[in-house]
């Protein structure tokens, strides 16, 4: 594998960024991190959808221009990011001219060649969904099954993508390459719904909706929603009509998308549609995540407890993003919907990042110093069975990547943490030492620390600041390749001195958290 391009959904700004959106910025970073570890060449796309009926309305509520609206909003998107470490190469905003242009261009060559007609229409619209609901779809009250909002009828003459002309190839796609889809059940799901889909909408009239892209040479009509937004993972690479770009043609289609699992249709069926009237390779994969509720809730405004992710760094009091990065990317198994407690959070984190991970290194840095000042011996460099556990955990780890299991990884690393956690207590250095026999107790304490230069590698995508603290104290290079890791990272000579050694994560307060969770 030797390039990697991973891009997220496109965040609507008509709010701030909600712990959602974070749940899925931060599995992207997770794995973006994991992969440059295994190979050369890794790209990291994000940003902001910025046009449609939602926008312009809460714009209006606020009494400012969309564009205000979106400015400040998509700001608030980038210094959320920023807070949680999240290291992409381009933030595309669907603003940006140039994406305007080309989404112009793309829709232009896509009605030029018949792919998109003219058609009047009266149906059913989510504004939530930035899209028309077919009746079918709706729950037994009439509304939509995921915004619980009853949808409004418009009667328009729009334009239309002819979806009916690729419905056969798509299906064949999906049938055919198992893997386009992650996890598999949403297959179906897919394979399901084409089995009922109609051409789609792809613009508005001016009249009911200003704030989208002109057609080009037809000012009544403004492109609407999904041509524009799910262009951006084209636009972002430089690609244009009829000229693709240096960078697009390095990294498509080896393409991720990670997505929610509310835009799954949108994603394989609306994007596989357009991409393959352009005459473009489908995405490689749609990685689909879940949900998260808080406390077991669904997140809404109405229910009023919305989770802003950079309050929830402020209330910890967390100088850095990794106790969070770890929970949020552990909060939910593949595809699944997860949860945020403050409680759960407290718990595991403590119990795995302080007591585990951070403990079993400061201990057995602080026994190298007391019983040897800190010095590794060359007759303490013996092969060990963990490292044969070690090692094989990389290869668990890198599959469960590739299968999309993020917090099952997670899980792997915690494992080998508790294995070598009970390595120490089984062969009690302490006692060792007590006995006078110190080249065993040496070798007990480099064995672990070998280990935990593995550990410390492994952990990294999840809590980079901690694993560069761990990487220090180990004198360790974290740019190793996972392929290249190997169990004998100790040097002989003076490892480290005692005003070196420090505990990499502190546990949670407990005062603060119960006052975090009492509010
Ligand atoms: O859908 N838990 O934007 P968006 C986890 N602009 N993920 C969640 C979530 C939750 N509670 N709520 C939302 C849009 N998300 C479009 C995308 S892409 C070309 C255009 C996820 O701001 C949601 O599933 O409503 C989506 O993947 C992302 O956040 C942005 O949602």
């Amino acid at each position: 594998m030797d390039k990697y391009y991973l891009t997220t959904a496109i965040d609507y700004v008509n709010g701030a960024p909600h712990i959602g959106h974070a749940y899925e910025k931060i599995l992207s970073d997770v794995i973006v991190k994991h992969y440059s570890q295994r190979c050369e060449d890794v790209y990291f796309l994000t940003g902001t959808d910025e046009h449609g009926i939602k926008i312009q309305k809460t714009a209006a509520e606020r009494g400012i221009t969309p564009k205000e609206m979106c400015d400040e909003n998509s700001s608030k998107f980038k210094e959320a990011w920023k807070a949680l470490g999240i290291d992409y190469n381009k933030f595309i905003r669907t603003t940006d001219e140039e994406h305007e242009a080309v989404v112009q261009r793309i829709f232009d060559k896509l009605l030029k060649q018949g792919d998109i007609y003219k058609h009047s229409y009266e149906g059913l619209y989510c504004s939530g969904c930035e899209s028309f609901l077919n009746p079918k779809d709706l729950t037994e009250d009439g509304l939509c099954p995921i915004h619980h909002k009853k949808p409004e009828i418009v009667s328009e003459e729009n334009y239309f993508f002819k979806l009916s002309k690729y419905k056969d190839a798509l299906k064949k796609h999906i049938q055919d390459n198992p893997e386009f889809i992650l996890p598999k059940f949403r297959a179906n799901e897919v394979l399901n719904q084409l089995d009922n889909i109609d051409d789609f909408s792809v613009s508005r009239s001016s009249a009911s909706v200003e704030w989208g892209i002109p057609v080009l040479g037809d000012e009544e009509q403004r492109i609407y929603v999904w041509i524009d937004a799910l262009s951006n993972y084209i636009t972002a690479l430089g690609w244009d009509v009829d000229k693709p770009s240096e960078k697009f043609e390095k990294y498509w289609p080896v393409v991720h998308h990670v997505i929610g699992k509310d835009i799954l249709k949108f994603h394989s069926i609306y994007w596989g549609g357009i991409l393959m009237a352009l005459g473009l390779p489908l995405p490689k994969q749609l990685l689909v995540h879940g949900f998260i509720n808080i406390n077991q809730e669904k997140m809404s405004k109405t229910l009023g407890n919305v989770i802003a992710p950079v309050d929830i760094l402020k209330a910890w009091d967390l100088q850095i993003p990794d106790a969070f990065r770890y929970y949020m990317a552990s909060a939910a198994m593949i595809g699944k919907d997860g949860n945020y407690s403050d409680e759960d959070f407290k718990e595991k984190v403590n119990a795995d990042l302080a007591n585990s991970t951070g403990n079993l290194l400061n201990r057995t840095l602080s026994m190298l110093v007391k019983y040897f000042d800190g010095e590794i011996k060359e007759e303490f460099l013996i092969s060990s069975d963990l490292y044969k556990t070690a090692l094989g955990k990389v290869k668990i780890v890198e599959n469960h990547f590739d299968n999309y299991e993020i917090a099952e990884a997670g899980n792997e690393i915690t494992d080998l943490v508790n294995i070598t956690n009970k390595y120490v207590t089984d062969n009690a250095p302490w006692t060792l030492a007590k006995e006078g026999k110190m080249t065993e107790c040496g070798q007990v304490l480099a064995t672990v620390l070998n280990v935990m230069c593995v550990v410390c590698s492994l952990i990294y995508p999840y809590c980079p600041n901690i694993a560069k603290d761990m990487a220090r104290q180990l004198s360790f290079d974290l740019n190793t390749k996972l392929d290249d890791l190997t169990c004998d990272n100790l040097k002989v000579g003076k490892f480290i001195t005692k005003e070196e050694i420090h505990p990499v994560f502190l546990r949670l307060d407990s005062e603060l958290a119960d006052k975090t969770a009492k509010k």
